[in-house]
């Protein structure tokens, strides 16, 4: 592509800002943080092995200074970027038990929630990993900011989106207008649009799950991981098995590529793994812009409520007749047990 033909995600927002009349820049400036932290976090992630943000929090360097893990790192360096804005009044992040509030922001109108670094068992052994954000409005901006604006459901979500560190980086969002990949062009240090308006297969060929946890999933979830593995030509099965335990790895593979990516419910933990209000319900919102479904087994995933900052659900996302097969398994199968 001649370089004249780029378009930069900067330039992108500028276009998108342009295309509403209301908007007053706010969320763009958040796109920007966004972006600067992605760029900061992806420099840090391109050399962790180089230098000593590798490992444990909380060890001692041969300096005598502490050593932050790389999720330390990429919490600091998002929060520090939103909260510069001065746009965002409260982020939730994996990485903070609590609210944060950004100073001197009270009566701002946005909520960001993060995970500034997802697959954290993957950091120090060089597989790729990822950052994931969800913007809301606060529901009631007239009131102090509290724990009670956070808890909305995805459905009320304004962005959402990743920044995938992978053999290059990418950051994927939507407004609610499609969804958009961007390339980080290392050269330029510049995102730019390589994935226009993606859509995700209605029928895929990939299953991604911890099948490690098989024995302990629902039966009808086991069911269907057997239908993915039975050999069937018409429907092209079995289908691959992948799972890189990078949820968005998995997760961006299957979107481009149709597929389903599923973290079950199981005895042990029967919400799942994974959080609700930044791992779910930005993937959620992601995958629904690209023509796919995200459901917890029994509703859709954008309208669960939470009433917890750090809730969990069990997901199954990604490609619509994929997914639809899962939960209509899963049901079937709670039938029979409800009848027995
Ligand atoms: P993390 O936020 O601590 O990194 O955990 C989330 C990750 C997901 O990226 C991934 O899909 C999942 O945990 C893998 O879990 P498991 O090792 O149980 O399969
Ligand atoms: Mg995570």
């Amino acid at each position: 592509m001649p370089q004249s033909e780029i378009t930069t995600l900067e330039q992108f927002i500028v276009d998108q800002q342009a295309l509403h009349v209301n908007a007053d820049g706010s969320l763009s400036r958040i796109f920007r943080a966004i972006e600067l932290a992605a760029k900061i976090v992806n420099r840090d992630v391109r050399k962790a092995g180089l230098i000593d943000i590798l490992g444990e929090d909380g060890s001692i360097n041969p300096h005598g200074e502490d050593q932050q893990k790389l999720d330390v790192i990429a919490n600091n360096v998002f929060i520090s970027a939103l909260s510069r804005t001065k746009e965002v009044s409260m982020i939730i992040s994996e990485e903070n038990e609590g609210v944060v509030y950004v100073e001197g922001c009270e009566n701002e109108k946005y909520i960001v929630a993060i995970d500034p670094l997802d697959g954290s068992s993957n950091i120090d052994v060089n597989v790729s990993i990822g950052s994931i954000f969800s913007i809301y409005q606060r529901s009631n901006p007239e009131n102090n900011p509290s724990i009670d604006d956070c808890l909305q459901n995805g459905d009320r979500q304004v962005a959402a989106g990743y920044v995938f560190y992978g053999s290059s980086t990418m950051l994927v969002y939507t407004t609610g207008q499609g969804v958009n990949g961007f390339t980080l062009d290392d050269a330029l240090q510049e995102f730019c649009l390589s994935h226009p308006q993606i859509k995700t297969p209605s029928e895929g060929g990939i299953f991604s799950v911890n099948e490690g946890n098989y024995q302990d999933f629902p039966t009808g979830i086991q069911a269907y991981i057997d239908y993915c593995k039975d050999p069937d030509k018409p429907t092209k099965r079995p289908y691959k098995a992948r799972y890189i335990g990078s949820m968005i790895a998995d997760f961006h593979r299957n979107l481009l590529k149709g597929g389903i990516f599923m973290y079950p419910s199981t005895n042990k933990s029967p919400n799942g793994k994974l959080r609700l209000m930044y791992e779910c319900n930005p993937m959620a919102f992601i995958a629904e812009q690209a023509g796919g479904l995200a459901s917890t087994g029994s509703m859709r995933v954008m309208e669960l409520d939470p009433t917890e900052l750090h809730q969990r659900c069990p997901l199954y996302i990604g490609s619509k007749n994929m997914v639809q097969k899962a939960v209509d398994m899963l049901h079937q199968y709670e039938s029979v047990l409800v009848n027995r």
